[in-house]
């Protein structure tokens, strides 16, 4: 546990193991924060705060200089990072080494340059009065992160949060501490001042709600299931009004209409569904494919698929891993079972991959239906659902009937239907003849119950500041 700039043991003296998902074996054994651990890093962050403290007085270049050590840092230690990432995780080494390890660097990166660029502004006013606002930090910032990509969303945290000139407890998932605590050594080796980052493994019921419900704790930054986000947004509302954005579930929909680039639409919306063994909050649950292309769409997806490389995580030329854990495992194998009990048709895959316990093979149905479990429920495994539609206005209807919002995307040569389309999409995130497309510039989150708030992209910003109106009565104006 990383208090303060320190390692401690758990108060209650509390371990808990993490284990590789590739191979079922015990990594490591983890100190456990429970409630009384958080109470601690939370004071240590909100010292941190007070004003006077070295972080409140440092000057704002010197924070973004100290993201760039830490940038500095995470690049140096680039291979451990990566390799730590695939041994708790699971996830091919390649994606580990380029997506997220390259994604928290230019995350850190951004970040540090906004640090002395989000002024606030002067504004005229009525009757002689000088009118300029402040962006303040809010001050103590809980972060809850997922297992899917526990580097990377740490530093989408941590960067936005830091930049703005907060103090950060942040609680890694239950399955993926690892690479967290690396980064506690290395907030250590770049100076950070003494807790302005306090890093708290365990449990989401305990030190997760312990973070939630804290009255000392201004801001809580969630990425996780719909169902805990409300929990989260509950909690902050019971206690004390803390601020909240929240990153959650999706049902995306990626349109492939007729007029499209059929081999391009075949790519990406099967990297987009089967990405980190589907374990995306953006994976590309429902492709519907109008009918005009539709039989050679579910062809060429069923041979693409075949060049998927299952094996071990830490081997190159491996494309695809294992599921997380058994719970996610055993649901991803319920809702194949539902969809094959409901007539869907299996065109690829459907089982899991014999003597690899957790591995589930790349899945593709065709002939999915609205009604069916597989199409209105979060996945979150490696199964591409293929939909046929025929006109416009039904494919949006469809797309947009989900009470999920994150992101969609479409498949067309027309720049027309491109923009009208996307205008008519219900989600925060639009991917025109692309799939994935994330960019640290740009914004990210959900509408409707995919989430609260955006993070990434100066948009970040404003999740991470509170706003102070400063207004001077002028005694005589010119
Ligand atoms: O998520 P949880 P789980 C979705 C995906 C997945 C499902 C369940 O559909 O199958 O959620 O996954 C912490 N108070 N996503 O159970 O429980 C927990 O310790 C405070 C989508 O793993 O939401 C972990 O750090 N915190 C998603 C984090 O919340 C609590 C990524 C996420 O865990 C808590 C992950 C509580 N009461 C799952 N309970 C995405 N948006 O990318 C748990 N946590």
């Amino acid at each position: 546990i990383f208090i303060n700039n320190e390692w401690r043991r758990s108060i209650r003296g509390r371990t808990f193991p993490t284990q590789n998902p590739a191979t079922g074996t015990e990594i490591c054994q983890v100190e456990e924060a429970g409630k009384d651990d958080v109470d601690e890093a939370v004071a240590a962050a909100k010292a941190a705060m007070q004003n006077g403290s070295s972080w409140r007085r440092m000057d704002s270049c010197g924070r973004g200089r100290l993201l760039n050590k830490l940038a500095d840092l995470v690049e140096r230690d680039r291979l451990l990072l990566a390799t730590l990432e695939t041994l708790d995780t699971g996830k091919p080494f390649l994606q580990s080494y380029f997506m997220d390890l390259e994604g928290s660097i230019r995350t850190l990166r951004y970040f540090a340059g906004w640090a002395d660029k989000n002024h606030g502004q002067s504004i005229p006013t009525d009757e002689g009065f000088l009118c300029l606002t402040r962006h303040e930090p809010v001050g103590v910032c809980g972060a809850i992160v997922p297992w899917n990509f526990p580097l990377l969303m740490f530093t989408w945290k941590l960067g936005p949060a830091l930049s703005c000139g907060n103090t950060l407890v942040i609680k890694p998932a239950e399955q993926t501490p690892l690479t967290a605590l690396h980064m506690g050594s290395l907030i250590q080796e770049a100076k950070f001042p003494a807790g302005v980052v306090n890093i708290v493994p365990g449990f989401g019921t305990t030190a997760g709600a312990a973070i939630t419900n804290h009255m000392d704790v201004d801001k809580v930054t969630f990425t996780g299931s719909t169902a805990v986000g409300q929990l989260v947004l509950a909690a902050a509302a019971s206690s004390n009004l803390k601020r909240v954005t929240l990153e959650l579930g999706g049902n995306n929909a990626c349109i492939v209409f007729a007029d499209c680039d059929l081999e391009l639409a075949v790519e990406y919306a099967q990297n987009g569904a089967f990405y980190n063994q589907g374990q995306c909050c953006t994976a590309a649950s429902r492709i519907f494919v109008q009918d005009a292309v539709y039989e050679e769409f579910v062809r060429r997806s069923v041979e693409k698929a075949k060049t998927i490389v299952i094996g071990d995580p830490l081997d190159p030329r491996t494309s695809h891993g294992p599921q997380i854990d058994r719970r996610q495992f055993d649901k991803v194998m319920d809702l194949i079972k539902s969809a094959a009990e409901e007539g869907a048709t299996l065109e690829f895959g459907g089982g899991a991959v014999s003597n690899r316990s957790l591995f589930i093979q790349p899945t593709i149905f065709s002939g999915v239906k609205d009604h069916m479990r597989i199409a209105k429920e979060e996945i979150f495994g490696p199964v591409q659902c293929i939909f046929r539609f025929s006109s416009q206005q039904e494919a949006v209807d469809r797309a947009n009937r989900s009470q999920l919002g994150l992101v969609s995307a479409i498949f067309t040569s027309s720049m027309d239907r491109a923009l009208s389309v996307s205008a008519a999409m219900e989600t925060g995130t639009v991917w025109v003849n692309c799939y994935n497309a994330l960019h640290v510039q740009t914004p990210f989150g959900g509408f409707k119950m995919s989430g609260v708030g955006r993070e990434l992209g100066q948009y970040a910003l404003a999740a991470y500041s509170e706003v102070k109106t400063v207004t001077m009565k002028c005694r005589k104006m010119l």
